[in-house]
């Protein structure tokens, strides 16, 4: 029976144009970061779950789970609290330096969030939620038509899998809960997006990257050519994001975890763009097979001349004369190819693109990339 602990806690995130943010999210332990997003719960249909909330905040926390039910506290079920007479909170919280524990046992399996039921307006925003995955009754990583997203014989099977959680962040209202002023959600104006907790170009590193302790998961999606990749988007915050990937269209096969299946009809469908609105999940399959691929070829990395690759008038080149983002300078020595792997990127992103900068400053926000390699360990992409 999995035992969860979460420690709200404060800590600063970081930005990549050097912005240090005040937050709030869950800890794995009392001396651990304060994480965003919160750790990601990993649960199994029909096998009952702990999550003991220890709150080191200055206001009543909770956590709330939507799309589970029959949540105990005490051996009850979770009641809405109320503080002279006001809603303060959905579900049982626990007091300044206090504790609460909840169990529940998933009924189906699926991709939910878990967040802050306590004054949510502000402390779901302030970074106090996370991911929950419900795996199904029969899932087994090891086999392959049980490794799947919702059981045997539902057509989701994959061979990688990624969370993507979607967020947002005004400063100046952080700065004010900081300095103990109200959140007014009147002046809510974000100034950055978040994956995974992290503002591209952060999204491409990977998971635990020393730098940004409080940021430990990365968002680069990598597979093979014809693999099943399944992508979990989460919509964490308050705004809603349309979401796509570069490459490929993007079979939706499950939604605030409910797999899009009817008996025997398949309801599942093909989008390019899937509006991730805030609560919601969607369970996505992507495949990667165009541009040539065939299995003596997994993929063809000859490159154009430069001088085919220019574009506009003025005929500037698609090579910014960078290998990374930034300090400009030639193509290293020996270096024939720009993906050392031979792989190739796609981008994944938000469409509203005001949202892939950093207050301002493209590219930044909620951008990611998707790689596709030619050959890749098994053990990239398995969700721990
Ligand atoms: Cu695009």
């Amino acid at each position: 029976m999995p035992v969860i602990n979460l420690w709200a806690k404060e800590g600063y995130l970081s930005t990549p144009d050097g912005n240090s943010i005040y937050f709030w999210g869950f800890a794995k332990e009392e001396t651990g970061p304060a994480l965003l997003p919160g750790p990601h719960i990993i649960a199994k249909q029909g096998e009952t779950v702990t999550v003991n909330l220890f709150n080191t905040l200055s206001e009543p926390v909770s956590v709330f789970f939507p799309g589970q039910t029959a949540v105990m506290v005490e051996e009850r079920p979770v009641q809405p609290q109320y503080i002279n007479g006001r809603l303060k909170s959905f579900v049982n919280h626990a007091e300044p330096g206090g504790t609460v524990s909840y169990t529940f046992t998933p009924t189906h399996p699926g991709t939910f969030v878990y967040e802050s039921g306590s004054s949510p307006h502000k402390q779901v925003p302030m970074g106090l939620y996370g991911a929950l995955v419900v795996r199904p009754a029969d899932y087994n990583p090891d086999v392959r038509e049980y490794r799947t997203a919702y059981g045997a014989g539902t057509d989701t099977e994959f061979e990688r899998e990624y969370l993507l959680i979607t967020g947002e962040i005004d400063p100046q209202l952080h700065q004010a809960v900081e300095e103990g002023r109200p959140y007014l959600v009147n002046r809510y104006l974000p100034r950055y997006w978040t994956l995974n907790g992290r503002c591209a170009v952060d999204t491409m590193m990977m998971d635990d990257v020393d730098y940004l302790p409080h940021q430990p998961y990365g968002s680069m999606v990598m597979g093979q050519p014809g693999e099943k990749i399944l992508m979990r988007y989460i919509g964490a915050g308050v705004d809603n994001h349309p979401l796509h990937p570069h490459g490929a269209h993007t079979r939706v096969i499950g939604k605030d975890g409910r797999l899009l299946r009817n008996g025997g009809t398949d309801l599942s469908y093909q989008r390019f763009t899937v509006l991730v609105g805030a609560g919601q999940t969607y369970d996505l399959i992507y495949r990667w097979e165009g541009l040539g691929f065939t299995p003596d070829n997994p993929i063809p990395t000859t490159l154009p001349n430069l001088r085919n690759m220019g574009i506009g008038d003025a005929g500037w080149t698609m090579w910014s004369g960078s290998p990374y983002f930034g300090v400009k300078g030639d193509i290293p020595v020996g270096v024939i190819s720009y993906n050392e792997f031979g792989e190739y990127y796609f981008m994944l992103h938000s469409h509203e693109e005001l949202q892939i900068t950093n207050w301002g400053e493209f590219p930044g926000g909620m951008m990611t990339w998707i790689a596709i390699y030619p050959s890749l360990s098994p053990d990239i992409g398995v969700l721990k």
